[in-house]
């Protein structure tokens, strides 16, 4: 007979980063971060990227919904619809403005204590993500970003500070957000929130991204291990971007591609999870004639700081061909991306799969065998409000439903062991992506626009009362 049911202690909650949704950018000595430095952007207009902030342009993050002076308004929202935990980052900024002070700064501290405990009077588990797309931007500036094998020490230092002072408020950490975004190396979005890189002229971006990333991947496994001394206690993940990529059809070079392309984005995981570079990425290096250093004792660091469980995102899928229309082989890497034809896309053209996240749960643990935790998944929707001031976002309870139904099916038909789901921006926040305030997720409406306009008000739509009944039930009302 079939498993019946998610377990008993299931997490239920939502998740956000602090630059998404704190604002308070230059407040309580907090110094400049990766994401204070980007404009806002829309679909196919990326965000640009600054030289420091500078007069003239829109920085969205810097207020966003101000979370920063209303997080007891908004978390009593959260405890309302009956959160078992809270997803959330701490910004290294508020910690270490610029990234290489010698001692940390005690008001940044303090102000995710008093978060901390906010959340525990309401019995909400805090997650924490130590690095989430916000890394001081003077390491960027004088230290070249994670390209500069200094990075490591002012991350363990950065993590070791605060894992120490939130021993017994944290339980739930994850490193790196969505590590692997970065493989994509052409994609300067992507590289610079990941790992604070801007390219040079004539720079090789994938070496570079190579071995910023292995810097990363020693980084979190030293984490690893001085958190488990820290406090054994301690659930220390790694936080994935799983988009999988399906092969186009039957056709073997289809396959193979998916294939190629699959482990481009595995690397980072199967680094974090057993703890040596894989065969599969040594060749690759000696094929493209890359040289990554690393030595014998980081080696044993990987080893020994292997992850306990693993956080992951989930949106979508995507498709890989091995050829091109005419036949010829397809580039390498990637492949050639081509829509899926049974999938509707979003505005944003992020296609809709909820079969994915069950393909996802079941790929990532078989490989594994580690416990999952779904820390993203959701739909980027324009909301309305009506007259009546209601908010009836019927589509984004039918993308939810339909992912939490796959979910279930992993849980109950295929034995995953699966810890918990934080759908992404529980509460609407500023777009990673494309800095946009309207591209919404949340249960929680906020007013504000793309150009920074609104009075900040908090408002439940619909979905607001449908989640809180889905955690009341366990999922079993959907
Ligand atoms: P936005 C790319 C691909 C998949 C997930 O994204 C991604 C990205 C970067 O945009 O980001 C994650 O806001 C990320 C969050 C982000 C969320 O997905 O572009 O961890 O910070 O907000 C949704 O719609």
């Amino acid at each position: 007979m079939a498993k019946k049911g998610l377990p008993e202690n299931f997490l239920w909650g939502g998740a956000v980063s602090a630059h998404q949704l704190e604002g308070g950018w230059d407040k309580g000595g907090k110094g400049i971060s990766i994401a204070d430095v980007m404009t806002a952007g829309r679909h196919g207009v990326p965000r640009k990227i600054t030289d420091g902030v500078q007069e003239g342009y829109y920085y969205p993050n810097h207020e966003a919904i101000d979370f920063y002076s209303r997080y007891k308004e908004d978390i009593k929202l959260f405890a309302e619809m009956g959160f078992k935990c809270f997803r959330t980052s701490i910004a290294w900024t508020r910690i270490f403005p610029n990234g290489d002070e010698d001692r940390p700064n005690e008001e940044g501290l303090k102000f995710y204590d008093d978060l901390f405990d906010e959340l525990l009077k309401y019995n909400i588990e805090p997650v924490i993500t130590l690095s989430h797309f916000e890394m001081p931007y003077h390491l960027v500036k004088h230290y070249g970003g994670f390209r500069n094998r200094k990075l490591i020490d002012f991350f363990v230092k950065y993590a070791e500070t605060v894992m120490k002072r939130y021993k017994d408020k944290v339980k739930y950490w994850m490193t790196f957000n969505e590590i692997n975004n970065q493989a994509d190396a052409d994609n300067d979005f992507c590289v610079f929130t990941n790992s604070g890189i801007l390219f040079k002229e004539g720079e090789n971006r994938e070496e570079t991204m190579f071995q910023a990333a292995v810097h990363e991947l020693i980084a979190s496994a030293k984490v690893v291990k001085l958190g488990h001394e820290i406090n054994p206690d301690f659930q220390i993940g790694c936080m994935l971007a799983f988009v999988p990529l399906y092969p186009y059809s039957c056709d073997p070079d289809d396959v193979m591609k998916s294939v190629e392309a699959m482990r481009k984005r595995w690397f980072f995981g199967d680094v974090h999870v057993r703890g040596e570079i894989p065969a599969y990425a040594k060749a690759y290096w000696e094929n493209k004639g890359y040289r990554i250093e690393y030595t014998p004792e980081d080696e044993a660091i990987l080893k020994e700081g292997t992850v306990d469980y693993i956080g992951f995102s989930y949106y979508t899928s995507a498709v890989v061909a091995g050829k091109n229309e005419d036949g010829s082989p397809a580039e390498e890497g990637y492949g050639r991306l081509v829509p899926n034809p049974h999938l509707k896309a979003n505005d944003w053209g992020w296609q809709i799969d909820p079969v994915g996240i069950r393909y996802a749960l079941n790929v990532l643990y078989e490989r594994y065998q580690k416990p999952l935790f779904i820390v993203e998944n959701g739909l980027g929707a324009r909301d309305k409000v009506e007259e009546d001031g209601s908010i009836q976002d019927d589509y984004r309870i039918a993308y939810l439903r339909e992912h939490i139904k796959e979910m279930k099916k992993a849980v109950e038909l295929d034995g995953v062991d699966l810890i918990g789901y934080t759908p992404w921006g529980c509460i609407d926040l500023v777009s990673a992506g494309t800095g946009e305030m309207e591209k919404r997720y949340g249960f929680i409406y906020v007013d504000k626009d793309n150009e920074g306009k609104g009075t900040l008000e908090r408002r439940k739509k619909k979905s607001f009362y449908w989640y809180k009944r889905v955690i009341e039930t366990n999922g079993e009302e959907l």
